[in-house]
């Protein structure tokens, strides 16, 4: 705990000092940043889950309680404005104790619109951050998430610092604990509600604290990139598995994806040859190689495994050639990790937030910066067996290369993706994902 105290103090001198060159940009005295609000469902009066703003649990791990304030300048100590009503229908947060609380100076809100009093009196100086620009308007602030300001922010925090490391590092460990009990209701034959089930225990975690909706696949719904279902009854067969489950640790994310074999067979054959491809890519990345490289080298690893499976009758290098690979693998080879699961600053080239965008070949592809150490990515490339691209595909001259029956045989394992997260030291990488077992 002493540790942590330590990192989180080296990581709010780090903030404070982006935070003085952010308000140069812009000309600011300080920033307002706006935890959130509760958002009431249409015609009802529930909530959806409360999801806090990024730009303010960079600051503290405070990621469940709305109409919190900070208020920084750099200069400061960071003043946290935090919610504390009287309330009889909701679980009241505690008076704040622990590791971060000394470098923070906390001012204690019983009405959410009583806040103005604690905010700087002369609004023209700040900036509000945050989603609620109306909020702001009735507040008196006239400059709302300024540009300037945000892109340099965003642009540097893709180096993380060694409490945010700590923190990544936890998340991963928490869900390797989820992984690893999915695995186990996978081998029981478990429904894909049980297995998410499952995975939400070990984790300790509820469903609305995970970083993002967890995949949870059997069979070939692993071939459905974003598949958000969950069938609560088991399938008759169990044949595969692919699952993409995170988890957080004070508001930072671990993003993982394992893929399982019910029995050793083609496609498990398939799996160990792109878990090769996932340790050969993240030994890849490293200061000073662009991250496109990476997907470019994800599509050679992916073409030589349909080439050597015999699923595409052609050598690897023509299999990337003709754009075969994108059928196979239509999905960009990983992204920043951090605060929010696609980390932010992965498209700009500089701090000032010059547009660099994905190339046209591959416009998902969700980072174009060079690799620098005290970054951390995810690597996940994936192959799969999607009706309707390998459809296309067998309208195009590229269809006469595709062995169509073994695609036939292999669908209705659906698809595979291994995905690690990653950080780049100066001299070496860290699989923090390997780290904690998985
Ligand atoms: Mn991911």
């Amino acid at each position: 705990m002493q540790d942590l105290k330590h990192l989180y103090q080296q990581h709010i001198e780090t903030l404070q000092t982006r935070t003085r060159h952010a308000l140069e940009r812009e000309g600011l005295d300080g920033l307002v940043i706006h935890s959130g609000q509760s958002k009431r469902l249409f015609l009802d009066d529930n909530n959806y889950p409360f999801k806090v703003n990024p730009q303010f649990k960079a600051w503290v791990p405070v990621v469940d309680n709305p109409n919190c304030w900070l208020v920084v300048n750099g200069v400061d100590k960071p003043k946290l404005v935090f919610y504390r009503p009287d309330d009889f229908w909701h679980k009241v947060p505690p008076e704040q104790t622990g590791y971060w609380t000394e470098f923070v100076d906390i001012h204690y809100l019983k009405q959410a619109n009583a806040v103005e009093k604690l905010l700087p009196y002369d609004k023209s100086r700040y900036a509000y951050v945050g989603e609620y620009i109306d909020v702001a308007g009735a507040l008196g602030f006239s400059n709302v998430n300024p540009d300037r300001a945000l892109h340099y922010l965003h642009y540097h925090r893709a180096y993380k610092t060694d409490y945010e490391l700590y923190c990544m590092r936890q998340a991963n460990s928490i869900a390797a604990a989820g992984h690893k009990a999915a695995k186990r209701a996978f081998d029981e034959k478990q429904s894909e509600l049980d297995i998410h089930l499952a995975y939400c225990k070990a984790a300790k975690t509820a469903e609305h604290e995970l970083p993002y909706s967890s995949i949870v696949a059997l069979n070939n719904h692993g071939a459905i990139l974003h598949y958000m279902h969950c069938e609560t009854t088991a399938p008759n067969q169990h044949l595969s598995f692919l699952i993409d489950a995170g988890a957080n640790f004070n508001g930072y994310a671990a993003d993982i994806t394992r893929t399982y074999s019910e029995s050793s067979n083609e496609f498990s054959g398939l799996i160990t040859a792109l878990d090769r491809v996932t340790l050969s890519l993240a030994d890849a990345l490293k200061p000073g190689v662009p991250y496109g490289d990476l997907h470019l080298l994800a599509h050679e690893g992916i073409a030589q495994i349909l080439q050597d499976a015999g699923i595409v009758n052609l050598d690897a290098a023509d299999i990337v050639e003709k754009g075969i690979t994108r059928t196979f693998f239509p999905h960009g080879i990983g992204h920043f990790l951090g605060l929010q699961v696609h980390d932010v600053g992965g498209l700009i080239a500089d701090d000032r937030g010059t547009p660099k965008l994905a190339p046209s070949e591959h416009p998902f592809l969700r980072c174009t910066r060079v690799v620098e150490a005290k970054q951390v990515f995810t690597i996940e490339p994936g192959l799969y067996f999607i009706d309707s691209l390998l459809n296309e595909l067998k309208t195009t001259q590229n269809g006469q290369f595709i062995n169509w029956k073994k695609v036939q045989e292999l669908a209705p394992f659906g698809g595979i993706r291994i995905e690690d997260n990653i950080i780049v030291h100066r001299d070496r990488n860290e699989n923090m994902t390997r780290d904690v077992g998985l």
